[in-house]
């Protein structure tokens, strides 16, 4: 299990991969912590809100035990007791632990089976979320479309909102250096403006950047740089005129949201007043067939923004 942040460090097609924990945690992660683990390494993350979210490392009971490897002391005790904290260079601690793992045949006999019947039922919130054909574009149906379009070799990062939980619950990763989301400050406009620097870096690769309305209204004229470097980055707004995140936040805790609508912006036609294209291929995409080939088709052709406007503004994910 990863924390969001670290998601790609493990591949989550590997058979003991439980996808993510957190925010947006995967239900094979919440199943898992659900049983109370009686002991959890947790290697290189601070452990705080984000990181744990519906997953505690270990249960809040005598006897659960934590150890907690970071290079960093001030991590420890902070949100989780800790039985064992170690400070140590991860790479380091991984070698000798895993030399000391098969010098001393400590294998778990019941991993395997424990992860197989983790495994046995879907980790996502809508099973069938792939093939969602409801007139109205739903989240879950976006993001796969954006996977199937974008190809394996695709960098994904995302921006902070509501978006991100759908891209951190639904996306699988693969490989450790496809997929980035700054949250460690979870500042709007950080996935914007990392995308610029991801495809400077590494203009062979695409890089395609989930983002709000309310992100692009804050930080796109970014855009102009990646204009003028004719640079290889898909913007993928969810367009739903409303700072959704904050709107489903204060919904959940005060019962009640007021006044989180933002102006309806045509992405599109604003990019291509300053010479960047732009194509509604999501709006296609809702078509019940032929839809991932005209989303692949113009995702390869036409590097830009593409707003997904068709998204359903009341749709949420269990965080
Ligand atoms: C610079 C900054 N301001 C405010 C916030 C608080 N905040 C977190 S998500 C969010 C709304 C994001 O709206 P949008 O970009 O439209 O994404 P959505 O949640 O609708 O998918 C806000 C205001 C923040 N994280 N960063
Ligand atoms: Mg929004």
């Amino acid at each position: 299990m990863t924390t969001p942040q670290a998601k790609g460090v493990v591949s989550e097609e590997h058979p003991l991969s439980l996808r993510n924990g957190g925010l947006s945690a995967s239900w094979w992660a919440r199943r898992y912590s659900q049983a109370g683990p009686d002991v959890a390494l947790a290697l290189g993350t601070d452990l705080d809100a984000c990181a744990i979210g519906p997953t505690r490392p270990v249960p809040g009971d005598a006897g659960a035990r934590l150890i907690h490897v970071d290079l960093d002391p001030q991590v420890f005790h902070r949100n989780v007791p800790t039985a064992l904290p170690i400070v140590a260079e991860l790479v380091d601690f991984a070698r000798q632990l895993r030399e000391h793992v098969e010098r001393e045949g400590l294998r778990s006999p019941r991993g395997r089976a424990l992860a197989d019947q983790l495994r046995a039922t879907s980790p996502f919130d809508v099973p069938e979320f792939a093939d969602d054909d409801r007139p109205q574009l739903a989240p879950h149906r976006a993001i796969a479309d954006l996977e199937r379009a974008a190809g394996p070799d695709a960098r994904f990062v995302w921006d902070i909102g509501e978006h991100m939980l759908f891209a951190l619950h639904y996306l699988t990763a693969r490989r450790p250096d496809a997929f980035t989301l700054h949250l460690g400050f979870g500042s709007m406009a950080s996935g914007i403006a990392g995308a610029i620097g991801q495809a400077i870096g590494d203009p062979s690769r695409r890089v395609v950047c989930i983002c709000g309305d309310g992100g692009m209204q804050m930080a796109g004229m970014e855009l102009l740089v990646a204009a003028r470097e004719r640079l290889p980055i898909v913007y993928a707004v969810f367009n739903e005129a409303r700072y959704n995140m904050v709107h489903h936040g204060t919904q959940q805790l005060y019962g009640r949201a007021v006044g989180w609508e933002t102006p309806w912006i045509d992405f599109e036609a604003w990019a291509r007043s300053f010479g960047v294209a732009g194509a509604g291929i999501f709006i296609a995409a809702i078509l019940p067939s032929s839809h991932a080939e005209v989303a692949k088709k113009n995702l390869r052709a036409a590097p830009g923004v593409h707003q997904l406007q068709a998204v359903e503004a009341q749709a949420s994910i269990s965080t």
